[in-house]
């Protein structure tokens, strides 16, 4: 599928230092220090609404990973999903008497213009579930082939997978077998199917279904894949065994990761899947976790229409930290507003500030597990103070510019 035009990320002087992330699975910050190039998969969109200011606060986090590898000379292949297949998708596409491929494809388009305003660096592969449709199937074969798999015995041709195949699962959520049995049907899962051999056992393969849409499945007959499997396939496909980094917000802490690590681990024979499983937190509006089936959202495209520049979008977002679920507020946005004009007032001053400190603190601070808000603050003294006549150095109005731009994403 085709991805997004990226936009030139400037080279800074010296390099950064090595990322330190925290792990959802060992529960703690921890070195990420890829030996050669950072390989980071991260878990894209449904497309059946527009983008919202959930979706775009994740996508930042994970672009802000790529822009602290980058900085400390890491190459990054990065690749993101789109699951233009699902249930969610063709429930909303029935709601509207829509054809379903024509609703995910106009979402899609507008998801990839809201990435290119917000300067999102695009991933390596942008891959959608259809087109990997074949792929999925063949590794589902194998699971079944292998004994982690089955198939229910009532005609639908639906196959499970066996959550014992692996023998760690919950390693991942690090939740108890109550928790999971609580969120598992919140999530998209079906712990009162018929057949399965665990009521937390996730759904492979859907066999088809009167007025369904179906791809051919080989020796698995007529369906379409389940969700953790896709997610599964298209990382090990385009980045390997193991991984650095498998991110997407904290909702799909489990089941989602939680079974696409064990269906890769099955795969593979190897754990774990990830090095890092990076979840952001929730952004919420009103309280309430900002979500297409709550309908309590703020669109991306909206806020453009609005004129409202996407870099103050971008501030606002990052003003927070990534893993604290947040809530969206005018105020939030008007304080980034104010805060895009006095760092843009001071880019343009005739001198600040050590450039070389104010470089080395933002490193700093974005290092220790993407602290943002540590970041920002070290840019507003640094812009405060050149607004005050700060004389040192000449140089460092330019070099303020290129650091919030490189790093931050910040166009001022
Ligand atoms: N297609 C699946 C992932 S394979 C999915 O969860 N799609 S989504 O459209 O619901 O979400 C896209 C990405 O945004 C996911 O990483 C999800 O975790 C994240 N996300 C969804 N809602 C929010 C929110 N309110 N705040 C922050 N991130 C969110
Ligand atoms: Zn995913």
């Amino acid at each position: 599928m085709e991805s997004w035009a990226g936009h030139e990320v400037p080279r800074l002087p010296g390099r950064g230092k090595p990322l330190a992330l925290y792990d959802s699975a060992r529960q703690g910050v921890h070195p990420s220090e890829p030996a050669d190039a950072g390989s980071m998969y991260v878990c894209g969109i449904t497309p059946y609404d527009a983008t919202h200011l959930g979706h775009a606060a994740t996508m930042i986090t994970f672009d802000l990973v790529q822009r602290v590898w980058r900085d400390a000379g890491r190459p990054v292949r990065y690749v993101q999903n789109v699951t233009d297949i699902d249930d969610p998708l063709l429930e909303r596409a029935a709601r509207d008497g829509e054809d379903w491929v024509v609703l995910a494809m106009r979402e899609t388009a507008l998801f990839r213009e809201d990435m290119e305003a917000l300067r999102i660096i695009p991933p390596e592969h942008y891959v959608g579930a259809v087109e990997s449709i074949p792929d999925i199937a063949d590794k589902v074969e194998v699971l079944l082939k292998d004994g982690a798999a089955y198939r229910l015995d009532d005609g639908t041709g639906d196959v499970y997978f066996d959550i014992s195949a692996t023998g760690r699962f919950g390693y991942e959520s690090n939740l108890t077998r109550e928790q999971m049995l609580e969120i598992f049907p919140e999530r998209g899962g079906d712990p009162d199917r018929a057949g399965k051999r665990d009521p937390l056992d996730p759904l492979l393969w859907r066999g088809a279904r009167e007025g369904e849409p179906s791809w051919p499945g080989g020796e698995l007959g007529e369906g379409r894949p389940g969700w953790h499997i896709e997610c599964a396939v298209i990382a090990l496909n385009l980045l390997g065994d193991r991984i650095d980094v498998q991110g997407g917000g904290n909702d799909l802490l489990f089941p989602h990761h939680e079974a696409s690590a064990a269906h890769a681990e099955r795969l593979t024979g190897q754990a774990p899947f990830a090095e890092h499983y990076v979840h952001a937190g929730m952004i919420g509006l009103d309280g309430e976790k900002m979500s297409k089936s709550r309908g309590n959202l703020v669109f991306v495209s909206r806020l453009r229409a609005d004129k409202v520049d996407p870099m103050a979008i971008r501030l606002a977002l990052i003003s927070g930290h990534y893993r604290s679920d947040r809530t969206w507020t005018d105020e939030l946005l008007t304080a980034a507003q104010e805060r895009l004009a006095r760092w843009r007032r001071a880019a343009a001053a005739p001198a600040g500030p050590s450039g070389a400190e104010l470089l080395a603190g933002v490193r700093e601070r974005l290092a220790d597990d993407l602290d943002t808000p540590g970041a920002l603050a070290v840019a507003d003294r640094w812009a405060d103070a050149a607004l005050s006549g700060a004389t040192d150095d000449p140089e460092a109005p330019a070099l303020f510019a290129t650091t919030v731009d490189a790093l931050l994403g910040i166009r001022l």
